[in-house]
Formats: structure tokens, sequence, C-alpha cells
């Protein structure tokens, strides 16, 4: 009889966190900063994974759509900075609007279009946002839920990934959704040291990871 030979275990399976790169005349980004920070940690069997998506509407969600081909990942966070916030902001919709203030990284600034033609108003994101804010408050790290990420490329991702995951069967989706974060110091102000957002993000991953539903939607009382 041939000999048994083990299977070669299968990698754990993915967590994909993205960040972006400076944008509007900054040479740091925290959310690309806080996605390096968090490579290859190990989050509730998950392992993490991160990506750097340029901050330019054409190229984003092509760049974010072959890292989702690649990984195939349970869960996906795409990190975003949101300069003048002064907590994490774990936000809840994206919009089909597309209505720059300044520039992307490559000049392009559409006024008043969609993300993607024909589709609907918004999405919600698909992550407990209300567990992992409780998560990141016990942390001691400042934290709301947020209504609004924009109408630059933050919500631009924010929307094109919730319509791609859309897409497909409900059984294959992984859940998905965005966190904005405050200034690093340095870059104005209010701001948060890299090290409290990185812990604060850690969180939040871990309660997106661990809870499947949000608190108020599996009969929660956290308003
Ligand atoms: N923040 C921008 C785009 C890239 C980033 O980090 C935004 O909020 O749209």
């Amino acid at each position: 009889m041939a000999p048994c030979t083990p299977a070669a275990p299968l990698p754990p399976p993915t967590l994909l966190l993205t960040g972006f790169d400076p944008f509007g005349g900054d040479t740091a980004n925290p959310s690309l900063q806080i996605a390096q920070a968090l490579q290859g940690q190990r989050i509730a069997g998950l392992q993490v994974q991160a990506q750097t998506l340029p901050t330019v509407f054409a190229t984003a969600l092509p760049v974010l759509e072959q890292a989702l081909a690649r990984w195939q990942p349970r869960l996906v966070v795409c990190l975003g900075q949101a300069g003048g916030r002064a907590a994490i902001g774990l936000e809840r919709v994206g919009i089909n609007l597309q209505d720059a203030r300044i520039p992307d990284n490559v000049g392009a600034q559409p006024i008043d279009t969609p993300v993607v033609p024909g589709g609907p108003a918004a999405y919600f994101a698909t992550l407990p946002v209300k567990a992992m804010r409780q998560a990141v408050l016990r942390a001691g790290v400042p934290c709301e839920l947020s209504y609004t990420a924009g109408s630059f490329v933050c919500n631009h991702v924010l929307y094109g990934l919730l319509h791609h995951v859309a897409q497909q069967a409900p059984a294959a989706r992984p859940r998905a959704g965005f966190i904005h974060v405050p200034w690093l110091p340095g870059q104005g102000e209010p701001c948060l040291p890299l090290a409290t957002m990185v812990r604060g993000v850690y969180e939040a991953l871990w309660a997106a990871a661990l809870q499947p539903h949000d608190l108020a939607v599996a009969g929660g009382t956290l308003h």
C-alpha cells in the first residue's frame, strides 16, 4: 500500500485590510501605516493581508478587485484618512456619488457623477459596527459610528466594494466595510498617535471577526 502522505495544511482564511497612499499634498497617510502595522497578524483565525490602494478614482477599485480575487478574503476592511475627525469612524453607508473637493493623485476630479452608473443609491456596510465600536472604546480609543464616508475616493471604494460583493452568491460574500481614521500628529488637529489608531483598528477587527451579526441586529441595546 502506498504510504499515506499528509495533505499540506490549508492556508488560513484572509482578512484583507487596505490603506490609501498619501493624497492632497500630504506626505503620510495613517490608513496605510495602520494596514502595514497589522500585516500578517492572526485575528480570530484570519490572517491579515495588507494592501495599498492608490488615491485615484480610476484605479483604486481595479486594484482592490485584484486583491479580492487573489486572496478570497472572509472579511474586507478598507481604511482611509479623514482629516478633521477626532475619532476612529466606522462607516455605515457608501453612496453612489463622486463629488471630489480636490483632485485625486492623477488630477482627476469627478463632480456629481455616479460610482456605478445605474447602480443603487447606496449600500450598507456589512460589518458589525456597534460591536466594533464597543470593542474600540473598551480599549480606550475614541470611536464613533459615521453615516457619511464623504464623496471622494474613500466613498468610491466603499460603494464599489459593496457593489462588487453584492454581485456574488450570498454564501461567497465576504463581510465588508470601511473605517476612517484621524490625522497623525504633525498632519493637523485633531489627531491621534499611530499606536493608538493601530490598537483601535486591531480591536475593531477582532470584534468584526468574532461577531457575525451586529449587536443591535442580534437584539442588543447598544445605542
Ligand atoms: N482618504 C480620502 C481618500 C484617501 C484617504 O485616505 C477620502 O476620505 O476619500
